[in-house]
């Protein structure tokens, strides 16, 4: 195509915001041959410092970049959009318990929601990245009804890419020889990355470890993965958390590859019991611009229980907005 994509991206002047706009406006999210215009949307405050980002990504002098246009307002921020990236949230301050914390992702996602319900493109595809993630998609799915449910995902695929990472020096494989991993659930510390389906150089992965590194090491080491870098980085994971972003929506766009599959929280179908409706992370392939779960997986009891957890954990935070009237 040359009519270029618009892509909307929230909080574009955070962090992860500086990690992604220059891959994106180089073409690593829709591909080598498709120009893009940025519509960066971000707070009042955040304004002047998106316009310092924006003069850096026209220094770049990418070939596929269209434009840039800067939005305090989302109405604005959303109009036209064929993929926007809801980068920016309200992060958990001290003190602050989970209903304040959905409450103040309630005042952002709902607007944003009814923004891209009147605005965005007909194709338009929405990953949420701003934490709590599946909720917020959640939220800002509820306030679309003219969309189809299915464009709103949440991130999961950072977690999935540090699975990947982790079994793959565990086993001393390269990370291109583990297929069929999967990520569960909620992006939360409760999060599921199941291994029991996985093939590493084509051998059953979790044959290849024993139980009690799976438990307690592999599992938590990915749930907690966040922690520890922000720990040892002093700031959370910010060119991690953009690469996944990239990845997530680049896969869903172009297909994935047919000898395995991926992880993203997707509106369920009541697939694996997990609730319909809920924005819960699944084993998934993306055919023809659409997510799939992978069907018939054998469940063991160990992971069905790791599942319902984190899934509990999910319909926790949809009663919790549901009595805040956020949905
Ligand atoms: P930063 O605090 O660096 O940036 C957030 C930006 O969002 C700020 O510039 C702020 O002004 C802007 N913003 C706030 N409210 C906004 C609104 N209503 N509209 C537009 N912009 C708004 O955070 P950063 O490190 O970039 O992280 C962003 C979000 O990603 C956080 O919620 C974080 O928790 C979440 N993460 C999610 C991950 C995932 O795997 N799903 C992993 C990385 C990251 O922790």
């Amino acid at each position: 195509t040359t009519t270029p994509v618009n892509v909307t991206v929230t909080g574009a002047a955070g962090q992860i915001g500086y990690a992604l706009l220059f891959r994106i406006a180089s073409g690593q999210l829709l591909g080598p041959d498709t120009p893009v215009k940025l519509r960066l949307l971000e707070i009042p405050q955040g304004v002047k410092a998106a316009e310092g980002t924006a003069m850096e990504l026209d220094d770049c002098a990418f070939p596929l970049l269209a434009g840039i246009d800067i939005f305090d307002d989302p109405k604005q921020g959303f109009e036209g959009a064929n993929v926007a990236l809801l980068v920016g949230a309200r992060p958990r301050s001290k003190g602050m318990e989970r209903g304040d914390l959905l409450e103040a992702n309630g005042g952002i996602f709902g607007p944003q929601g009814e923004a891209i319900n009147a605005g965005a493109a007909d194709d338009i595809r929405v990953l949420v990245v701003g934490n709590p993630a599946n909720t917020n998609a959640l939220i800002a799915q509820q306030h679309a009804p003219d969309v189809p449910a299915e464009r709103f995902t949440a991130m999961t695929r950072l977690d999935h890419n540090r699975a990947l990472s982790q079994l793959a020096s565990k086993t001393g494989a390269p990370v291109s020889a583990i297929k069929n991993l999967t990520i569960w659930g909620n992006h939360s510390a409760t999060q599921y990355p199941d291994i029991f389906h996985a093939t590493v150089d084509g051998k059953n992965a979790a044959e290849l470890v024993d139980q009690s590194w799976l438990e307690s090491d592999f599992i938590p080491t990915v749930a907690k993965r966040g922690a520890a870098i922000i720990e040892a980085r002093g700031a959370s994971s910010a060119a991690s958390a953009a690469n996944a972003a990239i990845d997530h929506v680049h896969d869903w766009v172009n297909g994935t590859a047919d000898d395995s599959w991926t992880s993203a929280a997707i509106v369920s179908d009541g697939s694996y019991g997990v609730p319909e409706g809920l924005i819960s992370s699944f084993p998934v392939r993306a055919k023809g611009g659409k997510w799939e779960i992978v069907q018939g997986l054998e469940i063991s009891e160990f992971s069905r229980g790791k599942i319902d957890a984190s899934v509990n954990e999910l319909v926790e935070e949809r009663d919790a907005v549901k009595e805040l009237g956020l949905v």
